[in-house]
C-alpha cells in the first residue's frame, strides 16, 4: 500500500496543475476528500482544480470556504480546457468514468495520467494509470488521510482535518456503519487534536435539515408499503414529490437508510423517479446479497448497499417488477441453505 502512496505523491510532485473531480451528487467524503487533497496540493506548491458533475448539496457548502468547487457544465468550454492542460488528473471516492457523468468524455479524452483514490469495488486497474484503492476503508477520506501522514503529517492543518473529518463523519453514518474500526477513531481522534470540532461539526452537517426536505421526508413515509411478513420496506419518490416541494433527487439523502431502521426490516428499496428514468436503492442486513439482486436491474454496489438505473419506467410498475423478482430471489436463495 504504501509502495502506492509513494508512486502517486511523485505524480503529484512531477504535475504543475491537477483536475480533481468526483461522482455526481457529490456526499460529505466525495466533497471532503476533493478538498483535503486541494489544500495538501496547494501546499505542495501546485496549482489545482475541483470541477464536479453537480454542485455540491447545501448542508456541505461551509466545507468549500473559498468556493472553489466549479460545476463541469457551467463553463463546459473552459472546464475542458483545464482539464485537457492539466498534468494529472485525480478521481476520487468512485472508480467508474460513468459516475463522473458530463466530465466522463472530457476526462477519458484528455492527455493527462489520471489515478484514482477510492474505497468502493469494481476498480479496472486499466482504466487508471495508477491507483490507491482499499475497499476495507469506510471513507476515502480515511485513504487520504494515511496517504497525506505517509507523506509528511504537518500538511494536516485545521482545514484539511475538518475536510478529512466531515469525509469519514458521514460515509460512516457517524460512526456506526459497519468498516468502522479502531483505526477510524484513532484518526478522528488525530484530527480533533489538530483542531477539528466534532460538535461543530455534526451540528453543521447534520442539524441543518430544510422544511421541505422534511415534507418530502413525509410523503416518503406516506409511500411506504410493506412486504414479506414485514421485512421488506418500498419506498417511492416521484417526480410530483419533487415538484410539491421544490426539491430534487439530491434530497432524498438519507431515505433508504430510514428504512432499515425500522424494526424487523431486512431489505428495503427506495425507487426514485427521475426525468426518464427510476433510479433504485437496495438495502439489506445480513447476508441478503443486494448487489446480485441489483444485477438482474442492470445495477451493481456492496452485499448490504446496491443501486440500479431502470430507463423510462414508471415508479410504481418498477415496484411491482421488484417484487416478483425479490419473490423469485428470495425462493432461489432460501433453496440453497
Ligand atoms: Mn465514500
Amino acid at each position: 500500500m504504501n509502495k502506492n502512496y509513494n508512486r502517486i505523491k511523485q505524480e503529484i510532485e512531477k504535475a504543475d496543475t491537477i483536475v480533481l473531480t468526483t461522482h455526481l451528487l457529490p456526499d460529505g467524503d466525495a466533497i471532503g476528500s476533493e478538498l483535503a487533497l486541494y489544500y495538501y496540493i496547494l501546499k505542495k506548491g501546485k496549482t489545482a482544480y475541483i470541477i464536479n458533475h453537480n454542485e455540491s448539496p447545501d448542508h456541505l457548502l461551509f466545507l468549500d470556504e473559498d468556493k472553489v468547487i466549479k460545476r463541469f457544465l457551467d463553463d463546459t468550454e473552459g472546464n475542458t480546457k483545464l482539464i485537457n492542460n492539466a498534468g494529472l488528473i485525480i478521481v476520487v471516492d468512485t472508480n467508474e468514468y460513468s459516475r463522473i457523468k458530463s466530465m466522463a468524455e472530457a476526462v477519458r479524452n484528455s492527455p493527462a495520467k489520471k489515478i484514482c483514490v477510492d474505497h468502493h469495488q469494481g476498480l479496472d486497474p486499466n482504466a487508471y494509470h495508477d491507483f490507491i484503492s482499499d475497499t476495507e476503508s469506510p471513507a476515502t477520506s480515511q485513504i487520504l488521510y494515511e496517504f497525506i501522514c505517509n507523506d509528511n503529517t504537518d500538511y494536516i492543518d485545521k482545514r484539511i482535518a475538518d475536510n478529512l473529518y466531515a469525509g469519514i463523519m458521514t460515509d460512516t453514518g457517524s460512526f456506526k456503519y459497519p468498516r468502522t474500526t479502531e483505526r477510524t477513531f484513532l484518526i478522528c481522534a488525530d484530527l480533533i487534536k489538530r483542531g477539528t470540532d466534532p460538535v461543530y461539526m455534526y451540528d453543521k452537517i447534520y442539524n441543518n435539515v430544510p422544511t421541505d426536505k422534511v415534507k418530502l421526508l413525509s410523503r416518503f413515509i406516506e409511500s411506504l408499503s410493506f412486504h414479506f411478513k414485514g421485512t421488506l420496506a418500498i419506498g417511492i419518490i416521484t417526480q410530483q414529490d419533487f415538484q410539491d416541494f421544490h426539491s430534487d433527487v439530491k434530497d432524498v439523502e438519507g431515505f433508504s437508510a430510514f428504512l432499515m431502521s425500522m424494526k424487523n426490516i431486512k431489505a428495503g428499496f427506495l425507487i426514485v423517479e427521475l426525468h426518464d428514468s427510476c433510479k433504485i436503492s437496495f438495502r439489506s442486513k445480513g447476508n441478503i446479497k443486494m448487489n446480485e439482486f441489483a444485477r438482474i436491474f442492470k445495477g451493481g454496489g456492496h452485499m448490504n448497499a446496491a443501486g440500479a438505473t431502470v430507463e423510462n419506467s414508471d415508479p410504481f410498475e418498477l415496484k411491482e417488477r421488484l417484487l416478483g423478482e425479490y419473490k423469485n430471489f428470495v425462493s432461489k436463495h432460501d433453496k440453497k441453505r
